[in-house]
């Protein structure tokens, strides 16, 4: 607890360009739930580098997802918006609960598997250790809430494992985190494939949609999306592509599924595709007209980063100091 608030966790890697996927399923949460609690948003960028990274782009990317995250809603006044890479107790309270993980854990996740076989020349220790980092994240702050997609719950539950372990050993030094899933948005599936997630990584431009694409493009992402034969809008499983589909309006406009049913009854594909590019356009135009004005703004933007490094750093060192204690390091002379 914070100030009698509970703690909330969140990050994003600042790799690739962000897809409506990351926006319904996670950052859109996020602002919805940045009143009441305490909230710590990091941009993951130590996690960026598990793939390699030109640092040139990554340094731009990372300044353009916090920059997003602000254009997003969250206010920089009241959430703890910063880089990862700027409160180095991210990393040396990773290296301990390295210490407190076993390798056949690890040897479970399954984004680990996809990640080494997507970049099978490149499948370096951090890759596997990414899960322990992101506990070291989490439990750092003493979390109580982490919105995430259904895609890192996985990763949730190891944190948890891994907290829970500590605190058996060592007493209650750390909070066990809960997860929190998003009721809709919290897995948006490729336009293209709709088996799959909508993704950042993925190759075909067509399957996602991106945050920073313009009208022209969503319109015409969203009349090429796959769907089926049977030709009546549903919200069903056997017809994954409307499924999709209706999911994304409802994200975008606060709708229910079942009220998305009864607006196309008798109506084609042809008009949910028209109407669902009409509301992702409706939601992202005004995004990124406001990233557009705040990167206007540099010293404004590089006053966040300093202020809220310096936040996170505390809350922060708080934690680490006591780990350190409880395991045996010796104390700090001052
Ligand atoms: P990559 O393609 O590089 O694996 P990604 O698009 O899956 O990336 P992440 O950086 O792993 O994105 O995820 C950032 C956040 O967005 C996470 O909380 C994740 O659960 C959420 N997210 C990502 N893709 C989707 C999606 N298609 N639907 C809902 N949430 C998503
Ligand atoms: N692994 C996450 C990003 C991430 C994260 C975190 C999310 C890193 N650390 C802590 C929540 C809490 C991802 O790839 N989406």
């Amino acid at each position: 607890m914070i100030d009698n608030k509970k703690v909330l966790f969140s990050g994003m890697q600042a790799t690739g360009n962000l897809t409506l996927g990351n926006y319904l399923g996670a950052l859109k949460n996020w602002v919805s739930l940045s009143d009441e609690y305490e909230c710590f948003y990091s941009v993951v960028d130590m996690h960026s580098i598990t793939v390699r990274q030109d640092p040139a782009t990554l340094r731009k990317r990372a300044r353009a997802l916090l920059t997003l995250y602000i254009a997003a809603g969250l206010d920089p006044e009241k959430n703890c918006i910063y880089y990862q890479s700027h409160v180095s107790c991210h990393a040396e309270l990773a290296w301990i609960l390295n210490c407190f993980t076993y390798m056949g854990e690890l040897n479970r996740m399954t984004q680990f598997k996809d990640k080494a076989a997507k970049h099978a020349d490149n499948i370096n220790a951090g890759l596997f250790t990414y899960p322990v980092l992101m506990a070291a994240d989490i439990l750092l702050y003493q979390a109580d809430v982490v919105p995430v997609g259904i895609d890192q719950m996985q990763h949730l539950e190891i944190t948890r494992d891994i907290a829970q372990r500590f605190n058996g050993i060592y007493g209650d030094v750390f909070t066990i985190p809960e997860a929190y899933i998003g009721k809709t948005g919290a897995k948006i599936m490729s336009l293209q494939d709709p088996a799959k997630k909508m993704s950042k990584s993925d190759e075909n431009v067509n399957a996602s949609i991106y945050l920073m694409d313009d009208p022209d493009a969503i319109r015409r992402k969203c009349k090429r999306a796959v769907t089926d034969s049977v030709g009546e809008v549903r919200y069903s499983d056997e017809q994954p592509g409307v499924k999709n589909l209706i999911s994304i309006y409802c994200a975008c406009l606060g709708k229910t599924p079942e009220e998305v049913e009864r607006e196309f009854a008798g109506r084609g594909y042809g008009e949910l595709k028209e109407a669902v590019g009409e509301a992702v356009v409706s939601v992202l135009e005004p995004l990124q007209k406001r990233v557009a004005e705040l990167e206007k703004d540099k010293s404004y933007i590089d006053g966040i980063i300093k202020n809220n490094a310096e936040k996170a750093n505390y809350y922060a060192q708080k934690t680490l100091r006591k780990v350190q204690r409880k395991i045996g390091f010796p104390d700090r002379i001052r």
